[in-house]
């Protein structure tokens, strides 16, 4: 007989880290109902959330996931410094709660997965949480588009070493002794006005003077790169409009208590249901499929 009696204390989590403003409620939801579904079956999760003004419906949202696969939630609020406020008025300072994992996550967590609440996880996320982080700050994927004239004007001679922020591996531990905090801010003001993407360009500037550790593409990969079975997480990067791969962001959020991401405009479920009925007058299989395709229905 085998048991099925789990201690909770020695319950080895992926811990995972997001930041999330109302706006983007339905998009965290989304990305949580992909990495549940994806999961290995001995896989557990605790979600530390960066609450930036979410609603009470928001929170229900993530709550009800458990009843698809149980997990744990912690919220957290944080201030950020002032003078980040002030830096560059073309982004939300929500972008800049990440950098200060480090010191509002317990001292507990030696790492922590971060997350933009853009993406879709299509298989555990196991693998890559078990990356060997030996001295690195972060573990990151090269940011296939961004330009070499880019990089070079931060000071990134190399372009595959400039990483894309979207999916990181923070080691924690390192942060910590080495108040990278402390240093990003000084990149910061340094660099003022020169950041074009500001965080991200921050820790790719530390990166650069420190090291970080790379991984596998499949772990942050743009929708106009998806290959089905080995794209491990779909990253949409902002864009919500002429991208391939957006039926599969859709049929993640029609787990969710949304159903339907903010710019979609039918539902994903009607548009399914719709499909499903006019296949029914075709008999070829490629023009099925066509059809699948073009109503992007999976
Ligand atoms: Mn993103």
């Amino acid at each position: 007989m085998t048991s099925h009696c789990v201690n909770l204390e020695e319950t080895d989590f992926i811990e995972v880290l997001f930041v999330c403003d109302e706006k983007y409620g339905a998009f965290m939801a989304t990305t949580i109902a992909s990495i549940l579904k994806n999961a290995a079956s001995d896989d557990h999760f605790r979600f530390h959330i960066v609450d930036c003004g979410l609603k009470r419906t928001s929170l229900e949202a993530i709550d009800e996931l458990k009843k698809s696969r149980p997990f744990e939630v912690v919220y957290y609020k944080h201030e950020l410094p002032k003078s980040l406020y002030s830096i560059d008025s073309r982004f939300s300072p929500v972008v800049f709660h990440r950098l200060f994992a480090a010191r509002f996550l317990p001292d507990s967590l030696d790492k922590i997965l971060s997350l933009d609440v853009d993406t879709v996880v299509l298989s555990s996320l196991r693998e890559l949480w078990n990356t060997p982080l030996e001295g690195a700050f972060v573990a990151a994927v090269t940011d296939r588009y961004m330009s070499e004239e880019r990089c070079k004007s931060i000071g990134i001679e190399n372009k595959t070493y400039y990483f894309n922020a979207g999916v990181l591996l923070m080691n924690l531990k390192v942060w910590r002794e080495a108040d990278v905090v402390g240093k990003l801010l000084d990149i910061i003001q340094e660099f003022q006005g020169r950041l074009d993407y500001l965080d991200q360009d921050a820790l790719n500037i530390y990166a650069s003077r420190n090291g970080f550790r790379l991984v596998s593409e499949n772990w942050n990969v743009h929708p106009l790169d998806y290959v089905a079975g080995q794209t491990q997480i779909l990253h949409y990067m902002g864009s919500r409009r002429n991208v391939p791969c957006l039926d599969i962001l859709y049929s993640y959020a029609a787990l969710t208590k949304y159903k339907r991401l903010p710019f979609q405009k039918t539902s994903y479920k009607f548009k399914r249901f719709l499909c499903l009925f006019m296949q029914l007058f075709l008999f070829r299989r490629k023009d099925r499929r066509n059809l699948r395709k073009r109503m992007g229905v999976r």
